[in-house]
C-alpha cells in the first residue's frame, strides 16, 4: 500500500464510496436513536461557497460526525434558501430569468458542498423555489390565515428606494437597507401583509430562559422583543373634537404625571387634523409634509428638536391645568398610543424640546436626601432612592410606590391603567417582487378578500419576461394579466389574485419543519416523523440570524402548535452561534477585496486539511482571522497522523506512558467536542501525536483511536486509514473511544503565557509536553493578544512560563 498521503486521491475515493455504500444514508423511519443535527442552509449566490460557509458548515458536521461516533442516528440534511431579492437582482443583472438561473448556481453549490466532504443526507434536500415546496409554504400562509394570524392593513411601512419593495424592520440597519448599504429606507403608508408576531412578544420573552442558546443571541432577542412595562394614561381633552374626548399616552414612568407640561403626538397620529385649529393648521400640514419624507432611523437619531403647535389643549389629570398638544418627529406613531405625557424636568427628549419652544419644567421627582433637606437638585436620574415632590397627595411616596399608586388612582377613575409594551412589531411578509411564492389570497368585489382553497395549491409563479420592479409599489405579477385574473373561489365571479410575493423569511422560518418529511407528497409535516425528529437537537449557524430567522421560526413553530399542528413550541432546543471569519482584521466582503475562495485551498490541500486548518483558526463560537501561513503547518499535522498510523505495530503493546497520554487525549477530545471547543481539541491532537513520536510506536489500539478522533475533522483520511488497519465498514461507524479515568494521573502542569511582559492567559500542558505543543497552546490561549502583531520571540520555561515578545507589523 502507498505509504504517502494524496489528498486528492483519497478524497475523491472516500467520497465516491460513501455515495456507493450509502454511508450517510438514514432511515428517518427505523432510526433507533435520532439526533436532528442542523446547519443553516445556504442561498445559493452565483459566486458560490465563501470561506464563511467553509467555516460554518464543517463545524456542524464535526459535531454531527461525533455523535454519530457516539452511537446516535445523526440526521444532517442540506437545502437551498433559493427565493429572494438576492437572487433576483442577481438573475437582474445578468439579463436572465431566476428560474433558469437557479438551478445552475445550486448545481455549483451542491458541487462544492460535496468537495467539503460533509455527512449530509441529499436524499431529504429542499428547494424553497421548488412548486413542491412552495405549495407549503403558501399552505402555512393560508393556515395562519384561518386563524388570524395573517392580517393585511395599513401601517407605515419601510420601503427600499433601490429594491423597490417594502421590508420587514428586521431588514433595516440602521435606517439603510440590509442589501444596499447605501440606500436609505423611506417611509410608505399602505395595505401589506403581516403575520401577528407581536400577539406572541411575551411569550417569545418567557420561553428564552428554557431553551439552551447562546447567550449573546438571546440577549440580542429580548432586546429586539423590547418589554416595557408603565401605563397608559387618557388625558381629557379640553374642548372635544369629533372621534375624541381624551388622547392617549404610554408612559413607563407614571410617577411622573404630575410633571407633564405638555403633550406631543406623532405627526401621523389620525387625531392631529381635529384637533389643529384654524390658524394653525398651514403651519401644521407642512410639518407633517416634511416628516412624512423621512425615514424611522434618520427620525430617531435626529437631535435637533423641531415641533408644531397644535392650537388645542388637553387637561393634566393630576394638576387638572390645561396644557398644549403638540406635535413633533421625536414621537413614533407605530409605538406605544403613538402619543405621549411629556415630563421635561425628567426625560431628556422633552427637556430639549421644552428648553427649544420655552415650554414649562416642573420637577416632579427628588433624591431622597434632596427632597429632605429641601435642594434643589439638577437632572438626575430616576433610581429607588427618588421621592415625589409636587405632586399632590402623592408627595413623599418613594417613586416606584408613586408610580403604582397614581396607576391605581387613575384606573380608579377610569383614565387608563397599567400597561405593558412590546417594542416588536408585526411582521410584514408581502413584497412587491418577483421572485417568491405568490401569496395565495383573491380579492372579489362581492366577497373581499378570499383565501385560494387549499386543494388550488400551489399557485404557481408564472414565467414571466419582464419581472423587474418598479417604483409604484404595484408587484410584477400585477402586469400579468392571465395571472391577476381570476374567479372567486365563493361566488364564482371576476376576481384578482394577490400580486405580492412573500418575505424570503418565511420560506426559511419552517425549512427545518420540512426536511423530514421532504419526500412526502400529501402533507407539508408528516405527523409521525415530526414526532420522532424535532424539535432539532443542535442548531448551529450565524448570530446575523439572530433577530431575523431565529425570531420568525420561533414564532411560526408556536403558531403552528397552537393550530395544532406541532406538539412543542420551540424548534430548536439548542443553538449555538458561531464566529466569524475575518482577513485582515475585517469581515470579508468583496467590496473591500478580501474575499478568499475555498476551491483554491482545497485543490491545494485537499477538504481534510482544509477543514482542520479552519477549526484551528480560533475558537468555534468566536471566529478567527483567516492567514494562510500557518495551513502547512496543518497539513504537516495530518501527515504526521497517518504516517504514525502506518507505522504502528499492530501486534504490539503500547508502552504505559503512551497509554496514558491516550486516555488524557480521549477525555480532552471528548469534552472539547462536546463544546463545540474544536482548536483546543485539534491541539490536543496535536500533542498526542507528538506523544506517539516520544513514547511510540502506537499498538492496534492507539492508532485506531487516533483515526477515530481525528475522524470528525478529517473524515477522508480517517476512512483510508480505517481500511488500512483492516476493517471492512466506515469509520463513522466505529465507536467512540472511552477513556479511563485511572489512567489520566496528574502529570500535568500549569503555565503561564505572557505577551509583553504580561500574563494574557494559562494552559494546562502535559508536564513533558512538547516545545512545539506547548506554543500552540499558547498561541491559542492568548491569540486575541497576538492577531495583527508581529510575534519577535518567543521563549519557553518549562513546567513555567511561555513568553511573547510581539511588535507592530
Ligand atoms: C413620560 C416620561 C417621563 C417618560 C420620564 C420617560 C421618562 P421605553 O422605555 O423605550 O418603552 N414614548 C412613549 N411612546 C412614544 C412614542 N410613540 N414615540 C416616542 N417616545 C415615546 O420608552 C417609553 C417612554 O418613551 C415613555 O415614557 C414615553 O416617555 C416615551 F421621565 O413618558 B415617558
Ligand atoms: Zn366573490
Amino acid at each position: 500500500m502507498d505509504e504517502k498521503y494524496r489528498a486528492a486521491e483519497i478524497e475523491a475515493k472516500w467520497q465516491r464510496r460513501w455515495e456507493e455504500r450509502g454511508t450517510n444514508r438514514l432511515d428517518l423511519e427505523k432510526a433507533e436513536r435520532p439526533y436532528y443535527s442542523l446547519m443553516m442552509f445556504p442561498y445559493p449566490s452565483a459566486e458560490g461557497l465563501h470561506v464563511g460557509h467553509a467555516f460554518a458548515f464543517p463545524g456542524v458536521d464535526i459535531h454531527g460526525r461525533f455523535r454519530r461516533l457516539q452511537g446516535y442516528n445523526v440526521f444532517q440534511p442540506m437545502g437551498f434558501d433559493a427565493f429572494g431579492i438576492h437572487s433576483e437582482n442577481y438573475a437582474l443583472k445578468v439579463g436572465r430569468n431566476p428560474k433558469q438561473l437557479m438551478p445552475e448556481t445550486i448545481a455549483n453549490f451542491r458541487r462544492q458542498l460535496h468537495r467539503l466532504g460533509l455527512m449530509l443526507n441529499w436524499e431529504n434536500e429542499v428547494d424553497t423555489t421548488s412548486p413542491e415546496y412552495y405549495r407549503w409554504t403558501q399552505w402555512i400562509f393560508l393556515k395562519l390565515h384561518e386563524h388570524g394570524l395573517a392580517q393585511r392593513k395599513k401601517a407605515p411601512v419601510n420601503w427600499c428606494p433601490a429594491c423597490k419593495t417594502v421590508l420587514a424592520n428586521e431588514q433595516v440597519i440602521q435606517g439603510y437597507c440590509e442589501r444596499h448599504p447605501d440606500v436609505r429606507v423611506e417611509q410608505r403608508f399602505t395595505e401589506q401583509w403581516f403575520f401577528r408576531i407581536s400577539h406572541y412578544a411575551q411569550r417569545l420573552l418567557d420561553n428564552l430562559p428554557k431553551i439552551d442558546w447562546s447567550e449573546s443571541t438571546k440577549r440580542a432577542q429580548e432586546n429586539w422583543i423590547g418589554r416595557s412595562e408603565g401605563a397608559e394614561i387618557d388625558f381629557p381633552l379640553a374642548s372635544p373634537v369629533t372621534g375624541a374626548s381624551s388622547l392617549r399616552v404610554f408612559t413607563t414612568r407614571p410617577d411622573t404625571l404630575f410633571g407633564a407640561t405638555y403633550m406631543v403626538l406623532a405627526p401621523e397620529h389620525p387625531l392631529v387634523s381635529s384637533l389643529t385649529s384654524g390658524p394653525q393648521r398651514a403651519e401644521v400640514d407642512a410639518y407633517r409634509e416634511r416628516v412624512a419624507k423621512m425615514d424611522l432611523v434618520t427620525r430617531k437619531s435626529i437631535k435637533e428638536k423641531t415641533g408644531v403647535f397644535t392650537g388645542a389643549y388637553a387637561l393634566n389629570p393630576g394638576t387638572d391645568k390645561r396644557i398644549p398638544i403638540w406635535i413633533a418627529d421625536y414621537v413614533l406613531l407605530d409605538y406605544g398610543t403613538g402619543a405621549i405625557m411629556a415630563v421635561p424636568a425628567h426625560d431628556e427628549r422633552d427637556f430639549e424640546f421644552a428648553t427649544a419652544f420655552s415650554l414649562p419644567i416642573v420637577q416632579v421627582v427628588k433624591p431622597r436626601a434632596a427632597a429632605e433637606g429641601g435642594l434643589d437638585a439638577a437632572y438626575v436620574a430616576h433610581t429607588d432612592d427618588e421621592v415625589l415632590v409636587n405632586s399632590g397627595q402623592f408627595t413623599g411616596m418613594p417613586a416606584p410606590v408613586g408610580s403604582r399608586a397614581i396607576t391605581d388612582w387613575l384606573a380608579e377613575k377610569g383614565l387608563g391603567g397599567a400597561r405593558i409594551n412590546y417594542r416588536l412589531h408585526d411582521w410584514c411578509i408581502s413584497r412587491q417582487r418577483y421572485w417568491g411564492p405568490p401569496i395565495p389570497i383573491i380579492y372579489c368585489d362581492k366577497d373581499g378578500i378570499v383565501p385560494v382553497p387549499e386543494r388550488d395549491l400551489p399557485v404557481l409563479l408564472p414565467d414571466i419576461d419582464d419581472f423587474r420592479p418598479d417604483e409604484s409599489g404595484v408587484a410584477p405579477l400585477g402586469r400579468v394579466a392571465s395571472f391577476v385574473n381570476a374567479t372567486c373561489p365563493k361566488c364564482k365571479g371576476p376576481a384578482r389574485r394577490e400580486t405580492d410575493v412573500s418575505d424570503t423569511f418565511l420560506d426559511s422560518a419552517w425549512y427545518f419543519l420540512r426536511y423530514p418529511s421532504a419526500r412526502r407528497d400529501g402533507v407539508a409535516i408528516d405527523a409521525a416523523l415530526t414526532r420522532k425528529w424535532l424539535p432539532v437537537d443542535t442548531y448551529i449557524g450565524g448570530n446575523e440570524h439572530a433577530v431575523l430567522h431565529l425570531m420568525y421560526s420561533r414564532f411560526l413553530t408556536m403558531a403552528l402548535h397552537d393550530i395544532g399542528l406541532l406538539d412543542f413550541e420551540e424548534p430548536f432546543e439548542k443553538f449555538r452561534a458561531h464566529g466569524l471569519i475575518i482577513k485582515d482584521g475585517a469581515k470579508m466582503s468583496k467590496s473591500r477585496g478580501n474575499v478568499v475562495n475555498p476551491d483554491y485551498y482545497l485543490d491545494q490541500y485537499g477538504a481534510d486539511v482544509f477543514r482542520l486548518y479552519m477549526m484551528f483558526l480560533g475558537p468555534y463560537e468566536e471566529g478567527g482571522d483567516f492567514r494562510d501561513e500557518s495551513i502547512a503547518g496543518t497539513k504537516r499535522f495530518l501527515e504526521g497522523v497517518w504516517r504514525l498510523v502506518r507505522e504502528a505495530e499492530l501486534d504490539g503493546t503500547a508502552s504505559e506512558e503512551l497509554k496514558r497520554c491516550v486516555h488524557r487525549a480521549i477525555k480532552k477530545v471528548t469534552e472539547d467536542l462536546e463544546a463545540l471547543h474544536y482548536n483546543t481539541a485539534i491541539a490536543a491532537l496535536m500533542t498526542l501525536t507528538n506523544e506517539i513520536r516520544k513514547h511510540g510506536p502506537a499498538d492496534r489500539w492507539v492508532a485506531e483511536t487516533l483515526v477515530i478522533l481525528v475522524a470528525p475533522f478529517a473524515p477522508h483520511a480517517a476512512e483510508e486509514l480505517w481500511e488500512g488497519l483492516g476493517h471492512g465498514t466506515s469509520v463513522a461507524d466505529a465507536r467512540w473511544p472511552a477513556y479511563d479515568e485511572a489512567m489520566i494521573t496528574v502529570d500535568s502542569v500549569e503555565m503561564a503565557v505572557q505577551v509583553n511582559g504580561k500574563v494574557r492567559g494559562r494552559i494546562t500542558v502535559a508536564r513533558d509536553a512538547e516545545e512545539s505543543t506547548v506554543l500552540a497552546l499558547a498561541d491559542q490561549a492568548v491569540r486575541v493578544h497576538l492577531d495583527g502583531k508581529e510575534i519577535r520571540k518567543r521563549v519557553v520555561v518549562p513546567g513555567k512560563l511561555v513568553s511573547f515578545v510581539v511588535g507592530e507589523r
